[in-house]
């Protein structure tokens, strides 16, 4: 009896101290940024973190009074894996908020977890149009492949571009930019004459761009995500596709400027449409380019290092207009509205959608100062995803 009165009186005190615990926690605020840090997606979970550690160095890391702890998880990009690594950040860290995720299939997987915990879910790079109806508590900071592929859809048609073959990689993000891309293309009197579709994880382009080369449209179409452009490039130029006379256009991830300034002369005059370039000319913009470089050895940003960053900012603010008091549910009404100038232009979270409505640039590789970039030459103001229009 009375080893049972000390046992129950032990538990007490385990509850008690938990509740101690949960009392220093209420000092904290953790973000838990799961991202794809190794494996074929590396290169997004870098941008991606280095945006977050700049955000935090310059906007300080505590806010309404709580200390931000950043927790960073490697899902290698296995939705399986982003999946158990989302459910160990709520239940045992107890993350006020879940963010990042690097590729479509990882965001879905996760998306059940945010709506059953009621955690707020910050989508900072995948890009499928669906994702945001997935859990009503995900908000995407990152752009839709519908959004940037109907722009170039109203673009080519009108410069000389008339039958076109496209390449994507086999999942949502390539599905959705195939479909959009063609919709408006082929409303705007184009044709395209083949759609092919490449597999994600280790995908061999050179079949597909054979038959390409053979088939011989005016240009090729190509979306594959951030990271995967290079080795297209390369196959292309390879292939002697541009002197055959195929231009090549495409999505913004084509030209990822991760790795844009590597893939040679060859690039040079492609065309493609999406939210970000590092060559964007605004002050904010040049300020972002250059202090990312500073903080990380010379890097230049591309479009996922600005999701991760606006990303952070979305969740700082939601932070200070909830004075720090709020659950899962008032940072997330918070979340949403939000408007504010970001590096790539204006930005706007639809409170409806929880998507971001943006601009949308054409752009083409130019050299400027020596290097190969993104030059923007035209622009489709605040654009809302046309996904959500069906
Ligand atoms: C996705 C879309 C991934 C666009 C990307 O790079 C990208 C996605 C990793 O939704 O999976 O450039």
């Amino acid at each position: 009896m009375q080893k049972r009165l000390f046992l129950h009186a032990t538990a007490l005190a385990i509850v008690a101290l938990a509740a101690t615990n949960s009392v220093a926690q209420d000092n904290k605020f953790k973000i838990g940024l799961i991202l794809p840090m190794t494996g074929q997606q590396a290169s997004t979970g870098r941008q991606i973190e280095a945006a977050a550690r700049l955000y935090m160095a310059q906007n300080g890391d505590t806010v309404a009074g709580k200390k931000i702890e950043l927790i960073v998880k490697d899902d290698t990009s296995i939705p399986d894996v982003t999946k158990r690594m989302a459910q160990e950040l709520v239940v045992n860290d107890k993350v006020n908020v879940l963010a990042g995720f690097g590729i479509t299939p990882s965001a879905l997987a996760t998306a059940p977890i945010a709506t059953q915990s009621k955690t707020p879910m910050v989508v900072m790079a995948a890009a499928t149009s669906s994702i945001t109806q997935a859990s009503p508590y995900i908000v995407r900071t990152s752009f839709t492949l519908p959004q940037a592929a109907v722009a170039m859809g109203d673009w080519a048609p009108k410069n000389g571009i008339k039958k076109v073959v496209t390449l994507v990689s086999d999942y949502g993000p390539g599905i959705d930019a195939e479909k959009y891309f063609k919709e408006r293309f082929v409303f705007n009197g184009g044709q395209v004459t083949e759609s092919l579709r490449v597999p994600l994880r280790g995908p061999d382009f050179a079949p597909f761009l054979q038959k390409v080369r053979d088939a011989k449209p005016d240009a090729l179409f190509v979306f594959v995500p951030s990271g995967a452009g290079a080795a297209v490039m390369k196959q292309f130029l390879e292939r002697g596709m541009d002197k055959a006379g195929i231009k090549l256009i495409g999505t913004g991830d084509i030209t990822d400027d991760d790795q844009l300034n590597d893939m040679g002369e060859g690039a040079l005059g492609v065309v493609t449409s999406h939210h970000y370039a590092a060559a964007h000319p605004s002050a904010m913009n040049k300020k972002f380019v250059e202090a990312f470089g500073k903080a990380n050895r010379g890097m230049r940003p591309n479009f996922m290092a600005v999701g991760g960053y606006d990303g952070m900012r979305v969740i700082y603010e939601a932070l200070k207009i909830t004075k720090g008091a709020g659950g899962g549910d008032a940072l997330l009404a918070a979340m949403k509205g939000q408007i504010f100038e970001s590096p790539r232009g204006p930005m706007f979270i639809d409170a409806q959608t929880r998507d971001v409505v943006q601009n949308i640039y054409l752009r083409k590789v130019e050299k400027l100062n020596g290097q190969l970039h993104n030059v923007e030459f035209d622009v489709i103001k605040d654009v809302k995803d046309p996904g959500k229009n069906k």
